[in-house]
């Protein structure tokens, strides 16, 4: 020890502490790698028939978790710097070599509680919603699974349509779930929005507009193939395309199909998708490879949608493009209405990449190639897992209920998150009062398009009595002092 080089002793002890820590010793400056648990982890590795074993994983960046990710770390759901799923021994090898806290732990068998619909009972639901409301909506059959276009079993791949006469011209959002089989509580959002829509229609002023204004497609599952693995108990991700896999097949995340959320072709063959067919996050053979995909880009593309929102679980997050770069989008609303969905979900809101890196996905595709503000919603804490009692529906439609109203709403004008939301509508004989956060500088109430109705400065206005003289449905928007236009809200004239 000397004093000329106090440096020395420093270093010493960041020498000591680190071979302490590669020596899987408990680190004290930080929780690494636990040598019992790795053991405890390997030895599932060994005797399962999967070859996996279900571990959490402490990581501190998204890039250690596309690292992990990348060695076939099947993720079902991450929390405050904590990921869970299925490892492979490549897996636990990074985790090791990143000095990564890795536990073990049992993971109750797959449920499919009764209350979830099977892929029969989606369709039979859709198709009742459009027997019941034939001027509003219309099931359309817009594809097929991979098993029906092999002739063995299989489904059509189902769209509801929901509009009000020609709606081809109007501001269109589209609503996708179920890409992952397992993620069970995404039909059931897409499902519960399609029944929100029509069975309130001419009831509340808000929906009777939206359905009245909008072109509203809604697919509620989009890997009906996969679901139907879910519905027996198997922990099942990708479609069920087994045709480039030669032996012995195993099931689950790590057997045979396709990452139909890897297989969109923007940045097809980047970075966070595997080239391994066993892989959880297998891109398939080519862009576009699989016939769910191919029958998704061609429903996006046959319309211009303003916006595409594509359900997943779990883990209490939004999520926008870009997936595959740290770059960020140049689209400002992008972010804006990302943000706005995070503030009404109460989840994280945030750009994908920083989850972990993937290619491929369907966020990345149709903002990448067709300008759409894409969002993924992944619904579910930490502890719903991928199968939560179907009493936890009502609590996971609370939490999306709004942001898809929102995305509706804004579908004519998107920049309107720039602009005063409005917080109180009142109308009283007559006159239109309202109030928003953000200082107003004028208010416009409409029917039809934004820009065609009555405008006053201030915050109040006063309907003409053509309006007034029977119960209809007035668009209310205000203009904000930076010059820009609200979201409108809808409010009966009388
Ligand atoms: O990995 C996915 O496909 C999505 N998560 S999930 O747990 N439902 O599988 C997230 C895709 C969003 N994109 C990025 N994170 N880059
Ligand atoms: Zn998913």
């Amino acid at each position: 020890m000397t004093r000329r080089f106090p440096w020395r002793s420093q270093l010493a002890m960041a020498v000591a502490v680190a071979v302490v820590a590669g020596c899987g010793v408990a680190n004290p400056l930080r929780a690494g790698l636990d040598p019992t648990e790795l053991s405890k982890a390997r030895a599932q590795v060994a005797s399962s028939p999967s070859g996996t074993a279900n571990v959490v994983i402490h990581y501190e960046n998204a890039d250690q978790l596309t690292q992990l990710v990348d060695a076939g770390f099947d993720v079902w759901g991450v929390e405050n710097g904590r990921a869970k799923g299925s490892a492979t021994a490549e897996t636990l090898k990074v985790a090791e070599r990143l000095n990564l806290k890795t536990e073990t732990f049992r993971r109750i068998k797959n449920t499919f509680d009764k209350g979830y619909k099977t892929v029969e009972q989606i369709e039979a639901d859709l198709k009742g919603l459009a027997a019941k409301y034939p001027q509003l909506a219309k099931v359309e059959d817009f594809g097929d699974s991979w098993e029906k276009t092999q002739g063995n079993g299989g489904y059509d791949l189902n769209v509801i349509k929901i509009g009000h006469g020609d709606t081809a011209n109007k501001p269109g959002v589209i609503f996708l779930a179920n890409h992952h089989a397992r993620e069970i509580v995404t039909p059931e959002i897409a499902l519960n929005l399609a029944h929100l829509l029509l069975d309130n229609y001419g009831k509340d002023p808000e929906i009777t507009a939206l359905v009245d204004s909008r072109d509203i497609w809604i697919a509620p599952t989009v890997n009906p193939d996969g679901h139907k693995h879910a519905e027996r108990g198997v922990d099942w991700r990708k479609n069920t395309n087994t045709s480039l896999i030669a032996g012995p097949i195993t099931v689950g995340p790590n057997g045979p199909g396709i990452d139909l959320n890897r297989n969109y072709g923007f940045k097809w063959g980047g970075p966070g998708a595997s080239t391994d067919p066993r892989n959880a996050t297998f891109r398939g053979a080519s862009a576009f490879s699989e016939p769910e995909t191919q029958a998704v880009r061609d429903l996006v593309k046959s319309r211009k949608f303003t916006y595409l929102m594509t359900y997943h679980s779990f883990s209490n997050l939004i999520l926008w493009p870009w997936g595959h770069t740290d770059a960020a989008p140049s689209d400002k609303r992008l972010i804006a209405v990302g943000q706005k969905l995070g503030q009404l979900s109460g989840y994280k809101p945030q750009q994908s990449k920083d989850l972990y890196k993937t290619s491929g996905d369907t966020t990345d595709w149709a903002f990448g190639e067709l300008g759409i503000l894409s969002y993924t919603a992944e619904i579910g804490s930490w502890g719903d897992n991928f199968d939560p009692p179907f009493a936890r529906m009502s609590k996971f439609w609370d939490e999306n209920r709004s942001g898809a109203l929102y995305l509706l709403k804004t579908a004519d004008n998107p920049g309107a998150v720039f602009g005063p939301e409005l917080t109180n509508v009142q109308v009283t004989g007559g006159r239109v009062q309202v109030q928003a956060k953000q200082p107003i500088s004028r208010v416009e109430a409409y029917i039809g398009n934004p820009g065609s109705g009555m405008q006053a400065a201030g915050s109040a206005i006063a309907l003409p009595t053509t309006l007034t003289e029977r119960r209809q449905v007035v668009m209310v928007r205000a203009q904000g002092a930076n010059g820009q236009w609200g979201p409108a809200q809808a409010v009966w004239s009388r």
